[in-house]
């Protein structure tokens, strides 16, 4: 495929202002009337897109055109002399042979669309790009009974019968609009209503249609949307736009979920939820999805892209977006702790999915440069660091100045594709500040290093603090980088801060703007020994360098006064204490680490929510990237000795707890709860790993009973993530009988199941187990959420085990990424994905990759999208 490259964006000779789509549906050939109003813009012919289409007819001012052009899904017609034109195309489409789910496509009998990023020009011929806007009118019919919901974008205009029981509706969409947020359904759905009135007086219907006999699992994505909407009101001044706005909930979709103009297509995973089926954290999920795609009606929708390659500027801002709203929900419910917990929990997917993809092949700026496959830009990098340097924005602007810059960005741009320099300079403009050297976050790749020296001068009682970044891109400018400081002092209180040349001591943290190479900053009154404790918050997504003994690790574990570095002394000593077993052919857990894990779990003062984060381990991921040379399996081994050592070690304290945080009454989604359960789950895990016959029995009776599923899966995962292989086998069985017809959670069985450790050589490999499940009834190639559960969790969170010493692994993965690149382009490349940095391994493990990669470029079939991937793996 082309590689097509940022520099190289001009705007379209042509543009569409109106279009009238008329589908006559039908689940194996539906008829696409496409009548566009073109006018002119500029010199150049009439562009339009198109993939895998069947087209029937294609006339300009209803006559076929004179000079036309037609090659590689790319028609050019010449419109000499013309300054408008009307533009009919009528296309033929096939819903159920759509495996890829992108463009118009069947799932579980209903129509649905997904058009982001280029799904539209699989529908019908158009010159599909974010910078054309266009009103859409959408006339839809179909066949009564098997899809008597018609749903499109905007506010239904008309709808009535047809003959021999077809019936239509008309659907009208007040705002223009990119084509990747045209959407339709067609379905038999049932539908959640509630009325709410906007901050201006207008009273608005918000929707959410589930399939017959979910509508108990939709009042949680109900209830989100209300808060988004009232949150956006409340802290942008941003008022939903619209009479009418539907969630739809579809079983089978590629991603998290679609913000269609007034119809979000969601995958079902991220809207339903009751308590006997969703856990604490899916309640979580459902309510930051739900809100990131209402976000996006302002920022993505009302103002979008120029082009992909500025795809940052609606993800990033609006990935801040939904992490503020769901840090100020938690908040709201469960005080400052729980905010500090999402910080945490955030920072944590940064540093397990996007640091790594920072440190591969595939490492690219939040805005890219280039690309061959846009879907594969969809990354960690654009939305969570995309996110990050939004963050980093508005700690640099306040509140205050980051409203002001929002405030001025829609003023200039509503209505418009814009791109992220007119973002930044809005920013810039509302504050009066200078935004240049800060852009560069916006063109250089790769983690920064900040490396920071601290030197005390006892007499003087100043301290001076050197920060130096480095960047991996040997020619890469310095960055602005905002770096939040506090000292504490050696019974554990923060310091108020007076830097050289303050009259007086201030706040107790303090954002250094580090803007050159190295910079020092002294610090005044302050004693030696005093402890530093740098990046407070994660104020920017770089990694801290600093020279810290296990004893300053243990001190800041306890006591930092800033939640997040809190944890993050834990997440350092967990690390460097695991790095050390891994490397070593005798591995033990130092007795002061178990003391310092000790004293934070029995810390009673402290939230369950933040004990539990503090001490789960670092990913094996995140540990892997650590190592000089990823070797999962002498991970593996760290691994299974710390988590048995510390449920043998702290066993009473676990069971004391778990008794002690038991959670009475019928369950509510609320972190203080939602803490109490994570906590004794997280007990559970360590109890089971360490085999305690106590611990065993707990997670044997929840896994059974329990009336919630956060707290039965919960026990379910520590029984599979144990020696313990008939109590497991058990529960296993007993949790299939009891769900085996619900999709949903079956995904968490067949996730469990891959992400299985062995924990002695006797234990059937998990490889062998996934491959059995591949043929379970419940299992599907063609449903993605299927494909991440078992092959996605496998590859992903099972190091160990995906990467074995005799390539058994690497062979599976190579069939898999076969079939699904045939199938599903966009899956099957996330799923290549997973072994892109192959070159971290062992060599042994290295040439075992190697062969499998090579084999597979050799197809001759290999779509655009698994192809970038693989090429780029092999560098
Ligand atoms: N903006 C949405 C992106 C999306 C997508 C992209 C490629 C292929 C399929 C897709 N489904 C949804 C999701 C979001 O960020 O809100
Ligand atoms: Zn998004």
């Amino acid at each position: 495929a082309p590689t097509i490259h940022r520099a190289d964006y001009r705007p379209l000779a042509w543009t569409v202002d109106t279009v009238e789509l008329y589908f006559s549906l039908d689940a194996e050939a539906s008829i696409v009337r496409n009548t566009m109003q073109c006018t002119r813009q500029g010199d150049g012919p009439l562009v339009l897109l198109h993939e895998g289409l069947m087209r029937e007819d294609l006339t300009v001012n209803g006559a076929p055109p004179k000079a036309m052009r037609d090659e590689d899904g790319r028609i050019e017609i010449d419109l000499d002399g013309e300054d408008a034109v009307e533009v009919v195309v009528v296309t033929r489409v096939n819903p159920s042979a759509n495996t890829e789910l992108s463009g118009l496509y069947q799932s579980a009998g209903g129509l649905f669309t997904q058009c982001e990023a280029e799904g539209f020009r699989r529908i019908t011929c158009f010159p599909d790009r974010p910078d054309v806007m266009t009103r859409f009118t959408v006339t839809l019919e179909a066949d009564r009974r098997d899809y008597p919901v018609l749903l499109s974008n905007g506010n239904l205009v008309e709808q009535g019968e047809l003959e021999a029981g077809r019936h239509y509706a008309k659907w009208e969409d007040p705002f223009p609009k990119p084509s990747y947020l045209f959407a339709l359904v067609a379905a038999d759905l049932v539908v959640l209503d509630r009325k709410v009135t906007t901050v201006s007086g207008r009273e608005v219907l918000l929707q959410v249609y589930v399939e017959a006999g979910n509508l108990d699992r939709a009042d949680h994505a109900m209830d989100s949307l209300v808060n988004a909407l009232r949150w956006d009101e409340e802290t942008f001044g941003l008022e939903l736009d619209l009479d009418r706005y539907m969630i739809v909930a579809v079983g089978d979709f590629n991603m998290g979920a679609m913000e269609n103009k007034g119809l979000n297509i969601f995958n079902a995973k991220y809207v339903l939820a009751k308590p006997e089926t969703a856990t604490d954290v899916d309640y979580e999920h459902i309510e930051s999805v739900v809100a990131h795609e209402y976000f996006h009606n302002w920022t993505g929708n009302r103002v979008t892209c120029r082009d992909w390659f500025q795809l940052t500027l609606k993800e990033g801002l609006t990935v801040f977006r939904d992490q503020q709203f769901s840090a100020d929900m938690l908040a709201r419910a469960g005080g400052e702790t729980a905010r500090a917990v999402k910080r945490i929990e955030d920072v944590r997917v940064l540093r397990t999915a996007q640091f790594p993809e920072d440190a591969g092949p595939m490492a690219h700026p939040i805005r890219p440069d280039a690309y061959q496959a846009i879907d594969n830009f969809y990354t960690a990098t654009v939305y969570e660091k995309g996110a990050e340097v939004i963050r980093m924005l508005h700690t640099i602007l306040g509140p205050e100045g980051f409203r002001n810059g929002m405030d001025l960005y829609f003023s200039y741009h509503d209505g418009q594709a814009v791109t992220c320099d007119d973002f930044v300079e809005a920013m810039s403009e509302a504050n009066g500040v200078d935004l240049d050297q800060f852009m560069r976050w916006y063109s250089q790749r790769g983690t920064p290093t900040v490396h920071a020296d601290v030197a005390f001068d006892g007499e003087a009682e100043t301290c001076t603090l050197t920060l130096t970044q480095s960047r991996p891109d040997k020619d890469d400018e310095p960055l602005q980088i905002p770096v939040a400081v506090g000292f504490i002092n050696a019974v554990g209180d923060d310091i108020p801060l007076r830097l050289q040349g303050e009259a007086e001591a201030g706040a107790t943290t303090r954002v250094l703007q580090l803007t050159e190479r190295q910079q020092q900053f002294v610090f005044e009154g302050l004693r030696p020994g005093s402890v530093p404790s740098l990046l407070r918050g994660f104020s920017a997504p770089v990694v801290m360098a600093i020279n810290e003994s296990d004893a300053q690790l243990a001190f800041r574990m306890a006591h930092d006064a800033d939640p997040f570095n809190r944890w993050d002394a834990a997440q350092r000593y967990m690390t460097r204490t695991l790095l050390a077993m891994a490397a070593s052919d005798a591995p033990e857990v130092p007795r002061a680490f178990i003391a310092a894990f000790d004293t934070v779990l029995n810390n009673i003062a402290l939230d369950p929510a933040f004990r539990t984060v503090a001490l789960t381990l670092p990913s094996e991921a995140y540990l892997l990237e650590q190592m000089d040379v990823a070797d999962p399996a002498a991970l593996r081994r760290a691994m299974i000795i710390m988590t048995q050592t510390l449920g043998r070690a702290l066993a009473d304290d676990w069971l004391g707890h778990d008794e002690a945080l038991a959670v009475p009454g019928e369950y509510r989604y609320h972190p203080g709860d939602a803490g109490s359960r994570a906590l004794r789950n997280l007990g559970l895990r360590y109890l089971c790993a360490a085999n305690d016959h106590q611990g065993v029995g707990l997670a044997e009776l929840r896994a059974a009973n329990a009336k919630n599923m956060s707290e039965r899966f919960g026990a379910l995962m520590a029984l599979v993530q144990s020696p313990a292989v008939e109590a497991a086998q058990l529960a296993l069985t007993a949790f299939e009988q009891t769900f085996g017809g619900d999709a949903l959670v079956m995904d968490k069985w067949f996730a469990v199941q891959a992400a299985a450790w062995r924990w002695s050589p006797e234990q059937p490999a998990t490889l062998e187990r996934i491959e059995a499940l591949t043929q379970h009834p419940a299992f599907s190639l063609g449903n993605p959420n299927k494909i991440y559960s078992l092959f996605g969790s496998f590859f992903r969170n099972n190091p160990a085990e995906f990467h074995r010493p005799d390539g058994a692994g690497y062979r599976f993965w190579a069939d898999r990424i076969r079939e699904l690149n045939a199938r599903n382009p966009q899956v099957g490349a996330r799923m290549a994905r997973m072994l892109e940095n192959w070159r971290r391994y062992t060599p042994e493990l290295q040439q075992l990759a190697r062969e499998q990669i090579e084999g597979l470029l050799k197809e001759e079939a290999l779509s655009p999208d698994v192809r970038e991937v693989l090429e780029k793996a092999l560098g």
